[in-house]
C-alpha cells in the first residue's frame, strides 16, 4: 500500500495519526486496523527510501493543509480598508511542530489538489493553498455536510477554473462598467447635494457581479431573473442592471410633477391618482422590469419588485415570485416545478442579514417542498456598518453571513476592491447553484463612502474609518491602475471615460421632460360591476358529481377507521337538497373542486393545513398500512388545473411574504394561507402592513391573497381566540381588501368561489375570519340548495324576526360566532322584540345591504352592536361611524360587549363562560341601562 496514492489530504493525516498511535501502543487501535498496520510500512513517493520523515511531520503538514482549506478565510485580506484579518493559530505550521524546512523536505503530492503538478514540495503546496484560501477571497464551505458538494467546492476553488486568467474577463468592459457606476453616483452627488440616494460607492462591484450572474443565467436559458434588494445601491442597480432610464431617475430626483400636484393641484391626472388612494413611493424602493434581448428563443426578463423600507421584508416575497414563476399549474394534479425557469438573486445588508428574523425564516423555506426555488444567489452588500452601528454591536457572529452556515449554504467572503475575485465569486455562485440547485452566498466586503444616506455625517460615529475612506481610491481607480500596470491602457483613458459619462448624464438632465419622464405605475382599475356579476352557485348535479369524486380513494387504500366513518357520514351530506348536512370542510372541498373544474389553480399553505389544525380538512389521506399519501383534489377527474397543499414550517412572517410573492407573480391562481389560530397572524404584521394592505396604493400591485384566520371566543385563553380583526379593519381603506367573518358553510363556499372568479377582474386581498367550534356546528351547516342557489350575502338578516317585523324593538347587529351564542340562548324564544342580524362582510362596509334591514322594522327603538371581543378590539370601533351614519339619529346605538382590555380575552374557560353568558343576557335585556359592571359594558352612544 502506498499511503499517498491510496489516501489523500485529511484521510492520509487520519491514517497516519492512527498508525502513530498503533506504533506507540498496538492495543490502542481495533483488531482489524492492528492486523493491517502489522503488514504495512508507510512509504512516501518522492522521498528517498531510508530518508522517510517522521510521521509527526507528515501528519502536521497534512493537518495544516486541511486547516487552511477550512479556516484559511480567517487569514484572507477581505477588508478593502486594510483592517487585519483575525487569523487563526491552526493556520500556522508551528501549531503542528512543523517548520518551513520540514515542509520543504516533504513531497508536494502529500497535499492533494489540482495544483499539485506545479509544486516541487509540500511547502510550495501549502503556499499554493494559502494563495487560494487566504487571499482576497475567503472560501467558507467547511460546514457543508454533503461530501460531494464539499469536494466540488474544493476543486472549484483550487482549480481556479472560474478565475482569470483561466476564465478570462474583458478588462476594458469592466473598467467602462465601473466608470458608469461611479459616474452615476458622482453626478447625483453633484447635482442633488444632500438628497438621499443610498450610494453604492464602496460596493460598486455589485453591478459587475450582477452582470456576470445574469449573463450566465441568460446563457443557461433561465428566463426569469428576480432581484430583491433594499435601499443600498438600488438606484444604481435600477439604472444599470434593470436599464431604468436615467431620465426617469433624474425626473424623480427633481420631483417636479409631484411637487406641483400636491401644492398647486396643477397635474390633474396625478391629483386624481391621489384621490383614488394612490400614494406612490420613494424612488429608492420602486421596482423595475427589463426584457433582455438575446439569441432566439431567449426571452429573459429581469425584474426587481418594489419593496418597503423594512429591510429584508422583500426576501420571502421574491422567493415566492420565483417559485410561482417556475411552477406550471395548467394541468390537474400537483403543480409541476422546473428549477431552471427562475433565478432569485437577493442583495442583503450586513446588519440586516443577521439581524432580521425574516432572513432565517426564509432560509428555512429554501429546501422545503412547496417553497424550493432551485437555489438563490445571495449577496451581502457588506459595507461594515449598519446605519451608525458597528458590526460588534450588530451581530454575535464573526461574519455577517454566519447565519447561512446553519443552512449549509456555501459562502465566499470577497474583498470588494478585487474585481477579479468578485467575478470569480459570481461565477462560482452561479455554477454551484446550477449544479446543486441550492443557495449560495457571496459576502461582498467593501465600505460605504458617505453616511448612511447622503445627508448624514458618518464622522460623528466612525471618525477613524472615514479618515481611511476619504483617502481610499475607488475600485474603478484601482482597476484602472491595474490595467495601466498590465499595459492594457494608457494613463489618460480612465479620466476620459469618466468625463464622457458625466457629460452624457448632464445632457440627459438638460433635456428632461418630467411630465413624460416621471412614470408612475397605476393600480389597474377593477372591471366595473365584475364583483356584482359573478355567479357563484353551482348546480346540484355538478356538486354531487364533484362530491362523489372527492369521496373516491384508490383501490386498496386503507383509511384510518375514524376517517372511514367520517367519509361515510360525508357521503350522505348531499343526499337531500334542503337538509343542512354540509359542514365547513365539506363546503370548502366542494368550493375547491368546483374552482379547479373552472380551470383555476389553487395553492393552500399554512401550518398543518393538510389535515387542518382542527382535524377538519384532511386534504391529504395517509394509508394506514403503507404510509402512502393520497390527495383527492389532485386526483379529481373534473379538475382542469393543479391543486397544491403544503404544510408550512412554523413560520408566519416569511410564509405570508412568500404567498404574497406567489400571488403577485401569478395573479390567476387562488393562493390561500391559513393561520393555525388567527392570533398568530400578528407574527406577520410587517407583511400585512407593508404588502397585503398597502401595495396597491404604494406600487400599483393588485394582490388577491386569501388569509383564513380562525377566530372566536371559546374559552381557550388570550392566545387562541382573536385574529385581531381590529387591525385588519384599521388597515382597510379605499379599495385595498375585503374582510369577512362568515357564519355558514354556504357563505364560505360562495365566498371562495367569488374570490376565485374575481382574481383578474377585481382582485383584492381577502381576510376571512374562520370558525373553530362552528366547523361542525349544526347552525353553521348548509344544505345543497344553499350551495346550488344564491350567492355570498354581506348581511344576513334575522329570518325569524322578519316574519313579525312589527314586534321588533331592538335590532342586534353582530358578526361571527357570537351570533350562534345569541340565537342558541334560552332568551331567544322569550324575547321576540329582538332581531339578530349578522354582518358577514365587515369591509367594505355593506351599507346598501344593511339599510333595508334597518328600514324594515317599523317599531324599532334601538340598535345594539354586540361583540365578544373587548371594546377596543373586534369590529366595533371601525364600524361605529358607519353604523352611526346609517342610523342617522333615528335610534340610539348601543355597544354591548366586554370593556376595553389589553388582553383579547380571559385566561380561564370558566371565567370566559361567565362573561359570555352575561354578555348574552345584556344583549337580551331590553331594559338594560348603561352598565357599570366591570366585565360587560353596555353603552349608549
Ligand atoms: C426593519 C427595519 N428596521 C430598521 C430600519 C432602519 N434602517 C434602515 S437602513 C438601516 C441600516 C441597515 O444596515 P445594513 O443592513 O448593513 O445596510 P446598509 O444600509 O449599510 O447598506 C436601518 C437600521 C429599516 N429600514 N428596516
Amino acid at each position: 500500500m502506498n499511503l499517498w496514492r491510496d489516501f489523500h489530504g485529511p484521510n492520509a493525516g487520519y491514517v497516519l495519526e492512527l498508525y502513530e498511535r498503533y506504533r506507540q501502543n498496538p492495543d490502542s487501535v481495533d483488531a482489524a486496523t492492528r492486523a493491517s498496520f502489522a503488514r504495512w510500512t508507510p512509504r512516501v513517493d518522492g522521498v528517498p527510501s531510508g530518508a522517510a520523515p517522521a510521521i509527526g511531520k507528515i501528519v502536521g503538514a497534512v493537518t495544516l493543509a486541511q486547516a487552511i482549506r477550512t479556516y484559511g478565510h480567517l487569514a484572507a485580506q477581505l477588508d478593502p480598508l486594510g483592517s487585519p484579518p483575525p487569523g487563526d493559530p491552526s493556520l500556522e505550521p508551528t501549531s503542528y511542530g512543523v517548520t518551513e524546512e520540514d515542509l520543504r523536505r516533504l513531497p508536494g503530492s502529500l497535499i492533494d489538489g489540482p495544483f499539485v503538478e506545479r509544486v516541487a514540495n509540500a511547502l510550495e503546496a501549502i503556499q499554493a493553498l494559502r494563495a487560494i484560501y487566504s487571499s482576497t477571497i475567503g472560501y467558507d464551505y467547511g460546514h457543508i455536510r454533503v461530501p460531494e458538494e464539499r469536494e466540488w467546492l474544493r476543486l472549484a476553488a483550487e482549480s481556479g477554473r472560474f478565475r482569470p486568467p483561466r476564465d478570462p474577463i474583458n478588462p476594458g468592459a469592466l473598467l467602462e462598467r465601473l466608470t458608469q457606476v461611479e459616474a452615476f453616483e458622482h453626478f447625483l452627488h453633484r447635482m442633488f447635494p444632500g438628497k438621499t440616494r443610498f450610494s453604492l460607492e464602496g460596493l460598486d462591484m455589485i453591478v459587475p457581479i450582477l452582470d456576470e450572474v445574469i449573463g450566465e443565467a441568460a446563457e443557461a436559458r433561465i428566463h426569469n431573473i428576480l432581484i430583491g434588494m433594499a435601499h443600498r445601491g438600488r438606484l444604481n442597480v435600477l439604472a444599470h442592471v434593470l436599464n431604468k432610464p436615467y431620465a426617469q431617475i433624474l425626473a424623480e430626483f427633481k420631483d417636479l410633477t409631484r411637487g406641483r400636484t400636491r401644492l398647486d393641484g396643477i397635474d390633474q391626472a396625478a391629483g386624481d391618482r391621489l384621490l383614488a388612494g394612490w400614494t406612490g413611493y420613494v424612488k429608492y424602493h420602486m421596482g423595475a422590469r427589463r426584457a433582455l434581448k438575446g439569441g432566439e428563443p431567449l426571452n429573459v426578463v429581469v425584474s426587481m419588485p418594489p419593496n418597503p423600507s423594512h429591510v429584508e421584508s422583500a426576501y420571502p416575497v421574491v422567493e415566492g415570485m420565483a417559485y410561482a414563476a417556475s411552477t406550471q399549474v395548467d394541468k390537474p394534479g400537483p403543480p409541476r416545478f422546473d428549477p431552471t425557469v427562475s433565478l432569485p438573486i437577493l442583495i442583503h445588508g450586513d446588519a440586516a442579514f443577521p439581524g432580521q428574523g425574516v432572513v432565517a425564516e426564509t432560509l428555512n423555506l429554501s429546501r422545503l417542498p412547496g417553497y424550493h426555488t432551485g437555489g438563490t444567489i445571495h449577496v451581502i452588500a457588506n459595507n461594515q456598518l449598519g446605519y451608525t452601528t458597528n458590526p460588534k454591536d450588530a451581530r454575535s457572529t464573526l461574519y455577517a453571513s454566519d447565519l447561512a452556515m446553519g443552512f449549509e449554504i456555501p459562502i465566499v467572503h470577497v474583498n470588494a476592491d478585487d474585481p477579479e475575485a468578485c467575478i470569480e465569486s459570481a461565477r462560482l455562485a452561479f455554477s454551484y447553484r446550477t449544479k446543486f440547485q441550492k443557495d449560495f452566498l457571496i459576502d461582498l466586503i467593501g465600505y460605504r463612502r458617505y453616511g448612511h444616506n447622503e445627508g448624514d455625517e458618518p464622522r460623528f460615529t466612525q471618525p477613524l474609518m472615514y479618515e481611511k475612506i476619504e483617502r481610499h481610491l475607488t475600485v474603478r481607480e484601482l482597476w484602472a491602475t491595474t490595467m495601466i500596470t498590465r499595459g492594457l491602457i494608457d494613463g489618460g483613458w480612465p479620466k476620459k471615460l469618466m468625463q464622457n459619462r458625466m457629460r452624457a448624464l448632464q445632457r440627459v438632465l438638460e433635456s428632461l421632460h418630467p411630465e413624460v419622464d416621471l412614470v408612475e405605475p397605476q393600480p389597474k382599475a377593477p372591471a366595473p360591476g365584475a364583483a356584482r356579476r359573478v355567479q357563484t352557485a353551482v348546480p346540484a348535479r355538478r356538486l354531487r358529481e364533484l362530491h362523489a369524486s372527492l369521496l373516491w380513494v384508490p383501490e386498496g387504500f386503507t383509511l384510518h377507521p375514524k376517517l372511514e366513518r367520517a367519509m361515510q357520514r360525508r357521503g350522505t351530506a348531499l343526499a337531500t337538497l334542503d337538509e343542512p348536512g354540509i359542514d365547513w370542510a365539506t363546503a370548502e372541498q366542494l368550493a375547491f373542486a368546483s374552482i379547479l373544474e373552472d380551470g383555476i389553480a389553487i395553492r393552500l399553505t399554512g401550518q398543518d393545513v393538510e389535515r387542518g389544525a382542527f382535524g377538519q380538512r384532511h386534504a391529504v389521506f395517509h394509508d394506514m398500512k403503507t404510509g402512502k399519501v393520497f390527495t383527492p383534489l389532485q386526483a379529481l377527474p373534473q379538475a382542469k388545473a393543479a391543486f397544491a397543499v403544503f404544510n408550512s414550517p412554523l413560520t408566519e412572517n416569511a410564509a405570508i411574504g412568500f404567498e404574497y410573492g406567489c400571488n403577485v407573480q401569478e395573479p390567476g391562481r387562488l393562493i390561500i394561507w391559513e393561520a393555525q389560530y388567527g392570533d398568530f397572524v400578528n407574527g406577520a404584521q410587517m407583511m400585512i402592513d407593508e404588502f397585503v394592505a398597502s401595495a396597491r396604493a404604494k406600487w400599483g400591485q393588485t394582490p388577491s391573497l386569501v388569509m383564513l384566520l380562525p377566530h372566536g371566543y371559546e374559552g381557550k385563553g388570550p392566545d387562541h381566540s382573536s385574529a385581531r380583526l381590529e387591525r385588519f379593519l384599521e388597515l382597510a381603506a379605499e379599495t385595498n381588501m375585503r374582510i369577512v367573518n362568515c357564519t355558514t358553510a354556504a357563505q364560505y363556499f360562495h365566498l371562495l368561489r367569488w374570490q376565485a372568479a374575481l382574481l383578474e377582474a377585481d382582485p383584492l386581498p381577502l381576510v376571512v375570519l374562520t370558525p373553530k367550534s362552528l366547523l361542525r356546528h349544526p347552525l353553521a351547516c348548509s344544505s345543497l340548495w344553499d350551495l346550488a342557489e344564491g350567492r355570498f350575502k354581506p348581511v344576513i338578516d334575522d329570518a325569524q324576526a322578519r316574519q313579525r317585523p312589527e314586534e321588533v324593538r331592538r335590532l342586534i347587529l353582530c358578526s361571527g360566532k357570537i351570533h350562534v351564542d345569541l340565537v342558541t340562548s334560552g332568551h331567544r324564544a322569550e324575547t321576540p322584540g329582538i332581531a339578530i342580524t349578522r354582518i358577514e362582510r365587515l369591509y367594505p362596509f355593506p351599507a346598501d345591504d344593511l339599510r333595508p334591514v334597518l328600514d324594515c322594522y317599523p317599531k324599532l327603538e334601538s340598535v345594539a352592536w354586540v361583540q365578544e371581543e373587548p371594546e377596543n378590539m373586534g369590529a366595533w370601533i371601525s364600524l361605529r361611524p358607519h353604523l352611526g351614519a346609517l342610523i342617522n339619529g333615528r335610534w340610539s346605538l348601543r355597544y354591548i360587549g366586554r370593556p376595553p382590555n389589553s388582553s383579547p380575552t380571559e385566561g380561564s374557560s370558566a371565567w370566559h363562560a361567565t362573561n359570555q353568558r352575561t354578555l348574552v343576557e345584556h344583549a337580551y335585556d331590553l331594559n338594560s341601562a348603561i352598565a357599570e359592571d366591570v366585565f360587560i359594558s353596555s353603552k349608549e352612544t
